[in-house]
């Protein structure tokens, strides 16, 4: 075993160290993206990936290279890699790895780390930490890799947890030894393995799809509710199929906007609040009864006290068989992969599945065009200062006008309001804060978007969100992305216009510098910065951004006063509880 310089093999050469067994057998997997940030002991494995042709994209966080990585691997179905040193570059990416589990996303975190007789010593080794054991709980799995030749094996393992059945965050724990090992090129090429099938399908049991198909059919008021795993699931001809030959109205949860365009008929988006409590059957499609949906009970859903079941039945499409029952009563769990029950599902429909009620249809239709006429009349104001409405109005416009630019969006306000606002066309478009309402995904999400797609991207950020993740413009201007950033800059955390009531120096917590310039910070790195005061300007910034696919971070200046405390979750803070 060689510890010194690591070995290159080449064809002449009988040894390969553990660096190039790990780039081979990513890419003997189809991996060919690293998003990380270098440092000991990984530093030559990017050099040295990216001298073997893969893409490696580095960022100033971890963070974002593990946020990046974890959307990567929502959009591709492949597990998106970030790579860290060891114990702090480790913790920095951890919680993008937990973010990953918690989304089901599919995402491996490759740490080095330090000296394992030392660390397990607690001997006080360079950043020294039991990595393993503190990824574990966070993570859907963890491994780690000691000797070169199960570099492979661990590879291949963390492949599989991460993208079989519900996708999750791996780590896989790489100690700066294994690295510098070397061993027998044959047999280290013949230890690698090409994972065969890595996310089979897994077919429903004919008698599940049987009775969520007579429970549907018993359904006077139907509804489905499309959540992001259906987005991840690129099952998206099926679902439309299912939709549209039932004709059942349905809500898509906020990643799940898109798969069918947000503008489609049997979209009863701008009636959510009327169709939940109303309807009496709900077929959930890969969106779990968490937090998003009021866990399926209470007021929300027609229940007369916050906890109280509205009394409609539920049938739930996932692949994880634990999810029914974790909220409410599923009365027809399908347990299998969308693609496989949403087929399922459409055999047992047939040809002439009788379309629902028609005063059901009707009662949304009219809702729908009741909300929709009022928010029309809200975007045609052109307040000044601008706000929220005024200012999304023409991201709206800009998204419709490219729909296949992706849309990045965190904050607040500036999340709830840009959901219901703009639309969207396309599958996969909208990546967003996810099931914890995380602020920071945003520059990282961007960076992997470009990177993986190719396209346009938009995002659209609150002042505080994009300042989680701010330094990243940098990252976007080095590799020169197509990425056009909107910061609603109210100056705060939800608005700028709290005071201390002390009357003392300090601001207000939520308060930040009052007329910030966020467009200089894009300018540093020789990006586009534009200062936008109203709808015009704004508009023709992002069109020039759009057109010139030039890196551009236009700070639209919005009235401080816009805003809720927490957006529409006000409702979460204890303070309002105690109310
Ligand atoms: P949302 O936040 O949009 O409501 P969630 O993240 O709560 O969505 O739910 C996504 C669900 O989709 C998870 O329960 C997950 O197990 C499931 N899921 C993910 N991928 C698939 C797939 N390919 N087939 C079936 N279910 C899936
Ligand atoms: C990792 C708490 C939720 S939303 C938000 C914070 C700090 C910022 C809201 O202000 P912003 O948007 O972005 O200016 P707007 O439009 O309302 O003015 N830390 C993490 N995640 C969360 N969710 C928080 C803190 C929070």
């Amino acid at each position: 075993m060689g510890t010194a310089e690591p070995h290159v093999a080449t064809a002449a050469q009988s040894q390969v160290d553990g660096f190039h067994l790990v780039i081979d057998a990513l890419k003997l997997n189809g991996i060919d993206t690293l998003f990380g940030l270098p440092g000991i002991p990984i530093t030559d494995l990017a050099r040295m990936a990216q001298a073997e042709g893969m893409r490696v994209i580095s960022f100033r966080h971890e963070q974002s290279a593990g946020y990046a990585a974890s959307i990567a691997g929502f959009m591709t179905q492949k597990p998106g890699i970030c790579l860290t040193v060891s114990a702090p570059g480790f913790l920095n990416g951890l919680t993008a790895l937990a973010h990953a589990t918690t989304n089901c996303f599919p995402m491996i975190l490759v740490s080095g780390s330090s000296e394992r007789e030392v660390v397990d010593l607690q001997q006080g080794d360079y950043e020294e930490m039991d990595q393993l054991a503190i990824a574990r709980p966070l993570a859907k799995a963890a491994f780690r890799v000691l000797h070169a030749e199960d570099i492979g094996v661990g590879i291949a393992r963390a492949i599989r947890a991460a993208v079989s059945g519900r996708p999750g965050g791996v780590y896989l724990d790489m100690p700066g030894k294994l690295l510098a090992q070397t061993m027998d090129a044959h047999a280290g090429r013949g230890s690698l393995i090409k994972v065969v099938d890595p996310a089979p399908r897994q077919i429903p049991a004919p008698e599940a799809v049987q009775r969520a198909l007579e429970v549907l059919k018993g359904a006077q008021k139907p509804l489905v509710i499309l959540g992001k795993g259906a987005a991840y699931a690129q099952a998206d001809a099926q679902i439309r199929s299912l939709i549209e030959k039932t004709g059942i109205p349905y809500l898509p949860m906020s990643m799940a906007k898109g798969l069918l365009p947000d503008t489609h008929a049997q979209s009863a988006s701008a009636a959510r609040s009327y169709v939940l409590p109303e309807a009496d059957v709900v077929m959930l499609i890969g969106a779990r009864l968490n937090w998003l949906l009021s866990h399926g009970k209470g007021k929300t859903w027609g229940g007369r006290g916050h906890k109280d079941w509205g009394g409609q039945k539920f049938i739930q499409i996932d692949i994880s068989p634990q999810e029914a029952d974790s909220n409410v009563r599923i009365d027809a769990p399908v347990v299998g992969d969308i693609g496989s029950c949403v087929s399922a599902l459409l055999a047992g429909v047939g040809s002439s599945w009788p379309m629902p009620p028609a005063d059901w249809l009707a009662a949304i239709a009219e809702h729908k065009g009741r909300n929709v006429a009022r928010m029309a009349e809200t975007l045609a104001r052109n307040p000044a200062p601008m706000n929220f409405h005024s200012a999304l109005n023409v991201v709206r416009d800009v998204v419709k006008a490219n729909p296949e630019a992706i849309l990045v969006n965190e904050g607040a306000n500036a999340l709830d309001f840009t959901r219901s606002i703009v639309d969207m066309y396309r599958p996969r478009k909208r990546l967003d804060v996810g099931t914890w309402g995380v602020m920071g995904i945003g520059m990282g999400y961007c960076v992997a978007a470009a990177v993986v797609s190719g396209q346009q991207v938009i995002a659209v950020e609150g002042d505080s969100a994009f300042g989680f993740s701010g330094m990243e413009v940098e990252t976007i201007c080095r590799y020169r992305l197509p990425v056009c950033v909107v910061v609603l800059n109210n100056n705060g955390v939800y608005r700028g216009t709290d005071v201390n009531p002390t009357g003392g120096p300090d601001a207000a917590p939520t308060v930040f510098v009052k007329g910030a310039r966020y467009e200089k910070l894009m300018e540093a790195f020789g990006g586009v910065g534009v200062h936008a005061t109203t709808p015009a300007e704004l508009r023709e910034a992002m069109e020039a951004a759009v057109r010139s696919r030039k890196p551009t971070l236009i700070n639209a200046v919005i009235d401080e006063s816009a805003g809720t405390e927490s957006g529409r979750i006000t409702s979460l803070n204890p303070a309002a509880k105690k109310k």
